[in-house]
């Protein structure tokens, strides 16, 4: 990839989740387009090591310690920018996947508070700073169950249809505003967090999900598309952007190798 030098003028990149898989890989790919990424997670140690290794490699990067869950948090950290050029709401993950009679409703109120009310905090608070730089993209992360279902999945697919619905319905309550919003849906990905956290440490139960799976696609697939979507010209917007492995045709239909 080509890197282009940050300037000041270059436009801000918040991103959330940038402490692992498709968040860290989205801030690299951002800073690699040239702008000024700003990392943002609970785990600071993580998002400073990787802002320190972008800054090191002639790239900007900032790192902020944030959980999107505090909105009195999130709202302070909105007051450190005047204009923001591109927000990727990409903090967020499943918990589970019991069926709908035995599922922990804990588990699906963390996970509606991360994936849509974290979206919902930190967008709002940063709407301003987008629409004050005159050409500002909002960026959500759902997944495609966010577009239908699958059994065991009802919590994650609740929560991340609620996400969907708030990103489209902020493209229609802000059209005519210099902001755009563009939904990024992945199917199946192979971080080294997500399977793990839905299972709860629980390695072979996270492994299985992957099993005999030729390609799953990478963080780095998910955000060459996000980089893709958000460098096209300020007028056209990427509605809604499926991306699956090849061997994924439905959340259901996957074609596994035998071993
Ligand atoms: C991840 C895709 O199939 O695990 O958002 O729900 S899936």
């Amino acid at each position: 990839m080509t890197a282009a030098a940050p300037s000041a003028a270059s436009p801000i990149a918040v991103v959330t989740g940038a402490s692992s898989g498709i968040g860290a890989a989205t801030a690299r790919r951002l800073a690699a387009e040239g702008y000024r990424v700003v990392l943002t997670a609970r785990r600071k140690d993580r998002i400073e090591a990787l802002a320190e290794e972008l800054n090191a490699a002639g790239y900007a990067a900032a790192a902020y310690a944030l959980d999107v869950t505090e909105r009195g948090a999130v709202d302070a950290f909105a007051t450190a920018f005047k204009t923001v050029g591109v927000l990727v709401n990409n903090a967020g993950g499943a918990l589970g996947a019991d069926p709908v009679a035995t599922g922990d409703p804990d588990d699906w109120r963390r996970m509606y508070e991360t994936n849509v009310l974290g979206t919902l905090n930190v967008t709002q608070a940063l709407l301003p700073a987008l629409t004050a730089s005159g050409d500002g993209t909002v960026v959500v992360v759902s997944s495609t169950a966010g577009l239908a279902t699958y059994e065991g999945g009802a919590g994650y697919v609740a929560a991340k249809h609620a996400e969907h619905v708030l990103a489209e319905t902020l493209r229609l309550e802000i059209v005519g505003t210099p902001v755009r919003v563009i939904e990024i849906a992945p199917g199946m990905v192979k971080t080294d967090e997500f399977a793990l956290t839905r299972f709860d440490g629980d390695k072979e139960k996270a492994a299985k999900v992957y099993e005999g799976v030729a390609d799953p696609l990478t963080a780095e697939d998910v955000a060459d598309t996000i980089g893709w979507a958000v460098t096209r010209p300020s007028h056209v917007n990427i509605d809604l952007l499926v991306v699956r492995p090849r061997a994924q045709a439905s959340n259901t239909k996957v074609h596994r190798e035998k071993r």
